[in-house]
């Protein structure tokens, strides 16, 4: 949806700086990827990631990934928010499926959205959602503001979502996870030019891509050592040699946060 619209946007931003390296990857002999699976890794469940949050319309339909990280508050990206109002979603917790009907439905009483957001390629994207029913999961732990370390290049982050499981594909019924390295600023740098603002957006993902978060999986969490580190936010399609997914840092927006929870 709203961010894969942003995605292929940014394609054509940064085709015409970035294809070369991809085009050379591509062209290699033997080094065309074989199609696979989107957030690649496997099917799991709420009860394994309890935080994990369906954001949903008004009729249960899930649009965007929160990440429970207090009994009432969810983080998710600012670009899922824009043009929601309190009564147009719903939180979701503890609904492995899409299709299930289990699990806690909230309201929502209050949208926060970080006040500085313009869109997902100029950085800021957070927002915090306030319940309006509590949910009894175990909330997820997220980074204070001088953890900036944990974004080491080649730490194993972990991406979770029922996004779709290839480029222009379809969603997944069951939620998925996978892991991905986190890439270097310099070599995001490389592939998003000036769409790439190191400050407020880290990047994870293989050079030959194959692993990734996709369209719906966007506000959902980038986790590293199992404490919430990232949002999705955006990326050039999805899984292309190349091009990284593109998170929140949240370590900058840590204190922001905070605020919010504790409001
Ligand atoms: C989206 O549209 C989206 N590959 C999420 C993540 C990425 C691209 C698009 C990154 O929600």
């Amino acid at each position: 949806m709203f961010g894969l619209n942003r995605a292929k946007k940014t394609a054509a931003v940064v085709a015409a700086t970035a294809a070369a390296a991809a085009t050379a990857l591509l062209a290699a002999p033997g080094a065309v990827a074989a199609p696979q699976p989107i957030v690649g890794g496997s099917t799991t469940t709420t009860t394994a990631y309890p935080f994990m949050m369906q954001i949903t319309d008004a009729s249960q339909n899930q649009f965007c990934g929160g990440t429970l990280v207090s009994a009432t508050k969810v983080v998710t990206a600012a670009h899922c928010m824009v043009g929601e109002t309190t009564s147009s979603v719903r939180v979701v917790g503890g609904r492995t499926y899409l299709n299930g009907t289990n699990g806690t439905v909230s309201k929502v009483s209050k949208i926060w959205i970080n006040p500085d957001y313009t869109d997902a390629t100029n950085g800021d994207d957070v927002a915090v959602l306030t319940l309006s029913t509590s949910m009894s999961y175990t909330p997820a732990s997220y980074v204070s503001s001088s953890q900036t370390s944990i974004y080491a290049t080649g730490a194993t982050a972990r991406i979770i979502g029922w996004g779709t499981t290839s480029e222009n594909g379809s969603s997944s019924n069951q939620l998925r996870t996978a892991t991905v390295p986190i890439v270097s600023n310099t070599s995001c740098a490389s592939s998003y030019g000036s769409d790439f603002v190191a400050s407020d957006m880290v990047c994870a993902g293989y050079t030959s891509g194959g692993v990734d978060t996709c369209q719906g999986d966007s506000g959902g969490p980038l986790l590293i050592g199992g404490v919430l580190a990232g949002i999705t936010s955006w990326g050039e399609g999805c899984a292309e040699a190349g091009y990284p997914g593109v998170y929140t840092r949240l370590t900058t927006f840590s204190s922001l946060v905070t605020a919010q929870v504790n409001s």
